[in-house]
């Protein structure tokens, strides 16, 4: 099932975002972050999201939990990107990114870029991984084609693809 382990927004400090090219969704999100009204709500939304995220992969984990694929997030030698970047799972099984080097990431799926009815926001990981092994777990059940990046860094590159079949 999905699984937040982040404990909350926090202020991107990676050094890396430098080179990595800030969104504009990113600076917009900083901003929000350094007033303090406004952080409750973010907090409050995206707590929602992850829970509407573990009630639908709780109930498909039962039937699945024998599959499973793993993402690393940032490459073995500190290259900011998914590893693998490409991949494809079975409908029902359980992706599990993981922080590896690199971080924060997060895990965005562009929601022009995944199957017509798929809620991209219910299935993203907005909230920044920041610890050493930290992971978000997901599970796809539309079969199709989705993209997804991390913030941070797709200007560097960070973006990943998973077919599901
Ligand atoms: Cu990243």
């Amino acid at each position: 099932m999905a699984t937040i382990t982040s404990a909350a927004v926090s202020i991107p400090s990676f050094t890396g975002l430098k080179s990595a090219g800030a969104t504009a969704s990113r600076v917009s999100v900083t901003a929000k972050v350094s007033t303090s009204a406004p952080v409750l709500s973010i907090k409050a939304s995206l707590k929602d999201v992850g829970v509407a995220a573990v009630t639908t992969a709780s109930a498909l984990l039962l039937a699945s939990s024998a599959m499973a694929a793993e993402v690393k997030l940032g490459a073995d030698d500190g290259g900011l990107v998914f590893s693998p970047s490409s991949f494809t799972v079975a409908a029902g099984e359980k992706i599990t990114f993981k922080n590896n080097a690199g971080f924060p990431h997060n895990i965005v799926f562009d929601e022009d870029e995944v199957p017509a009815g798929v809620n991209a926001e219910k299935i993203s990981q907005p909230e920044y991984l920041n610890g050493a092994g930290e992971t978000f777990e997901v599970t796809l059940t539309e079969k199709g084609t989705y993209k997804f990046y991390c913030e941070p860094h797709a200007g560097a590159g960070m973006k990943g693809e998973v077919t599901v079949n």
